[in-house]
């Protein structure tokens, strides 16, 4: 029987400067999206201005970590990915494991954070966590991409 294959549902992925800065762990992090079946639908590796950092992280505005995030997601080469895969959004965040250092050490060891993170500011990665905050974060990140189009013109060769 030939069944129609899901729906692909899009996440935004970065890999925060801590880890670019580490080819090996920069390497290890890009594995864990292939092996785990993840599509690549576009990347590109940027340097982010505060401003950007700020309006990117402005539902943390006024928490004690908030400065810390945005000097810190500022202060090297990031990585961005656009990632495909039906469930592409739960499965990213589980990939990379819980946001404090010490959970994930302790609950998911070898989750990305749990692996690599070096503070709970420090954490090596980044997911969106819904489908809204994943359409806002792609379009902050690749302005010209848009996901009709990509579905109709390149989705179609994955199907
Ligand atoms: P997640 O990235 O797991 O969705 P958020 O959205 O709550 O977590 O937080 C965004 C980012 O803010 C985290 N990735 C981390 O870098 C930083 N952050 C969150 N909570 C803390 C904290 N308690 N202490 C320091 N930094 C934090």
């Amino acid at each position: 029987i030939l069944r129609s294959p899901p729906a692909l549902q899009l996440t935004l992925a970065l890999i925060k400067p801590d880890a670019v800065a580490h080819p090996l762990i920069l390497e290890a992090v890009h594995q864990r999206i292939l092996r785990n079946r993840l599509l690549i639908v576009r990347r590109r590796e940027l340097l982010w201005r505060r401003a950007d950092c700020r309006r990117f992280y402005q539902e943390h505005e006024g928490r004690f970590f908030y400065q810390r995030l945005v000097e810190f997601m500022a202060s090297g080469p990031i990585r961005a990915y656009i990632l495909a895969h039906p469930d592409a959004i739960q499965l990213w965040r589980t990939l990379m494991g819980p946001t404090r250092v010490f959970r994930a050490r302790h609950v998911a060891p070898d989750s990305i954070r749990g692996s690599f993170g070096l503070t709970d500011t420090r954490n090596t990665t980044h997911g969106s966590d819904s489908v809204a905050s994943a359409s806002r974060e792609i379009a902050a990140f690749f302005p010209d991409f848009s996901e009709r189009r990509w579905y109709e013109e390149e989705e179609p060769q994955w199907r």
